[in-house]
Parts: C-alpha cells; sequence; structure tokens
C-alpha cells in the first residue's frame, strides 16, 4: 500500500476500501472468541478478525507511525513518524448475535497515542447499515460516503447536525444512572417533540444524532463513574465528528477534545449531540 500521497487521505481510502470485505467476513464469525479486550470485555471472533486485517493494512501505510485498537493491548509502532491512527475495528460487536447494526470508528492523530482530542487532524465512521456508509470529518467539514464493494461516492458533502432535535438515546444501567443525569433524562423526554432512538451501538445511535439532531450519552455511572466507553477510539473520533458538524461533546464538564489522556484504553463519560441539550446537560450535572 502506500500509493496514496497524502497519508491521511491514504488510512480512510484503505478503511473504506476494507469496509465492504469486513462486512462480509461478519458471516461465520458472530461467534465468541475465547479471549478479552484489554477493557476485560469477551471478543466477539470478528473483533479479533476485523483488528488483525485493519492493523496489517493501516501500518503498511507510508507516514502512519503508530496504530492501536480497542481490541488489542499495546500500541504497535511503525517506522514512520507521522500519524498515530486508533481505531474500534467494531463498536458494538454486541450487535452480531441479533443481526443489528454496528461500525468501525477510527481517528487520525499527529501525536503518539495516547493523544487529545485536541491532535486528531481526522475521524470517522463506517456504519454496517441496510446499506454501508462512511462519515468522515476533516478541517471542519464532514462528508458522507456510501461505499459499495471497494468505491465511494459522496451522499452529502456538508453533513450538520440538523437544529431542532428529535432524538435521545442514552446507554448504561437506568439505576446505575447518578441522580442528576436521571433529572436531565426526564426533562428530555417530557419535551413532546423528542423522541427515543436506542440500538445498543454507540455509532448507531450517534448516527441517529448526527442524521436527526438531538441527544446521545453514554453516562458516568454510580458503578463505573468513567462510564464505558473509550476515549482514544470511540470518544475523541465521534466528538471530532460531531463538533465538526456544529454539535457539541462533553464528558460533564467540557469538551471530550480537550481531555489529556494518560492511557490508551482509558474511559470517558460521552455526551454528544445539538449545543443546547450538551449545555444543559453540563448544568444539570454540575
Ligand atoms: P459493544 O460492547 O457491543 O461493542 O463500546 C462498545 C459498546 O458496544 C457501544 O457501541 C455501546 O453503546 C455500548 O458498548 C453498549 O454497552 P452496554 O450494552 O454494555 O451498556
Amino acid at each position: 500500500m502506500g500509493s496514496d500521497a497524502d497519508p491521511v487521505e491514504g488510512v480512510v481510502a484503505t478503511i473504506a476500501r476494507s469496509a465492504s470485505e469486513i462486512r462480509q467476513g461478519l458471516v461465520g464469525r458472530r461467534g465468541k472468541s475465547d479471549r478479552e479486550n484489554p477493557s476485560g470485555e469477551t471478543q466477539a471472533e470478528a473483533d479479533v478478525w476485523a483488528d488483525e486485517l485493519l492493523a496489517d493494512r493501516l501500518t503498511s501505510i507510508d507516514g502512519v507511525a503508530q496504530y492501536a485498537s480497542e481490541e488489542r493491548s499495546d500500541v504497535i509502532d511503525c517506522e514512520d513518524t507521522a500519524y498515530c491512527v486508533a481505531v474500534d475495528p467494531l463498536d458494538g460487536s454486541s450487535n452480531l448475535t441479533s443481526n443489528n447494526t454496528m461500525g468501525t470508528v477510527f481517528g487520525i492523530y499527529d501525536e503518539p497515542l495516547p493523544a487529545p482530542g485536541s491532535a486528531l487532524v481526522a475521524a470517522g465512521f463506517v456504519l454496517y447499515g441496510p446499506i454501508t456508509t462512511m462519515t468522515y470529518a476533516r478541517d471542519g467539514t464532514v462528508t458522507k460516503y456510501e461505499l459499495t464493494g471497494g468505491e465511494r461516492s459522496i451522499v452529502e458533502s456538508n453533513v450538520t447536525v440538523p437544529d431542532d432535535p428529535l432524538v435521545y438515546g442514552f446507554g448504561g444501567r437506568v439505576p446505575h444512572w447518578t441522580d442528576g443525569f436521571r433529572e436531565y433524562v426526564r426533562e428530555i423526554e417530557s419535551n413532546p417533540d423528542h423522541k427515543l432512538r436506542y440500538g445498543g451501538a454507540m455509532i448507531g445511535d450517534v448516527n441517529q444524532v448526527l442524521t436527526y439532531g438531538g441527544i446521545f450519552a453514554y453516562p458516568a455511572l454510580e458503578d463505573s463513574p468513567r462510564g464505558k466507553l473509550r476515549l482514544q477510539f470511540e470518544g475523541n473520533p465521534i466528538a471530532y465528528v460531531i463538533e465538526s458538524a456544529g454539535g457539541r461533546s462533553s464528558d460533564g464538564d467540557r469538551s471530550i477534545l480537550e481531555i489529556e489522556p494518560t492511557d490508551v484504553h482509558e474511559r470517558v463519560p460521552l455526551h454528544v449531540g445539538n449545543a443546547e441539550l450538551i449545555e444543559r446537560l453540563e448544568d444539570a450535572l454540575a
């Protein structure tokens, strides 16, 4: 590989080209492996397989300095020094069992991992829905593509979070929500203009917010104050896409992109959506 002169575009093009293959490769790999990821979750066979496929391809691109994934403990160091790629190869892979939506999430940083979201130069996600799409942010613009066979065609060239919020989806067991978060949810639910959309894969639920406006959160929980989602592989890339689309992200207090990480696998409470809803959330949690 390494034929694309711009390494960032090379990474995006490689993920786009690999998406059809990953989608096809899910067939026959829906079972659990006997391994755990660094966060202590049992990996699906497809998690391990997609991680190996992306690691092989992305580390052979000229200009890629590091590859890190939610599915492996250690960062792979390459000889190059430019860009560091963090990937969640199959976000929402527990949806494999029921055959529901899931995706591949990626962030391209220009600092060694773990890196803050302010070091992202591009980020995006593939969604394995009824059709396969890629939504990708760079230089303040979000573009949405349909992927067919290795081809990418633009379906929307300036994606923005719609002004009027419509959907909400919140993860974590309700009895484990904090009092502040529970009150906030009650307020969101009581607005007759809002409706629930929750599918159990972050990327599908965030895509609903990007399409219809609203809010998605996987908040801090009483028994897990840092929530569930991982900052490098999920939190930062999604915050980057949503902020590039005119929305806001928050860990409950500040933009996710402002967090200084200390560990590649650290978790973060994630809230993303329309700016006014995130501001109200921060007030509710203050
Ligand atoms: P999954 O474990 O299926 O990969 O971070 C992963 C994630 O899914 C998110 O996509 C999803 O929002 C969340 O975990 C759901 O977690 P719980 O059902 O365990 O609350």
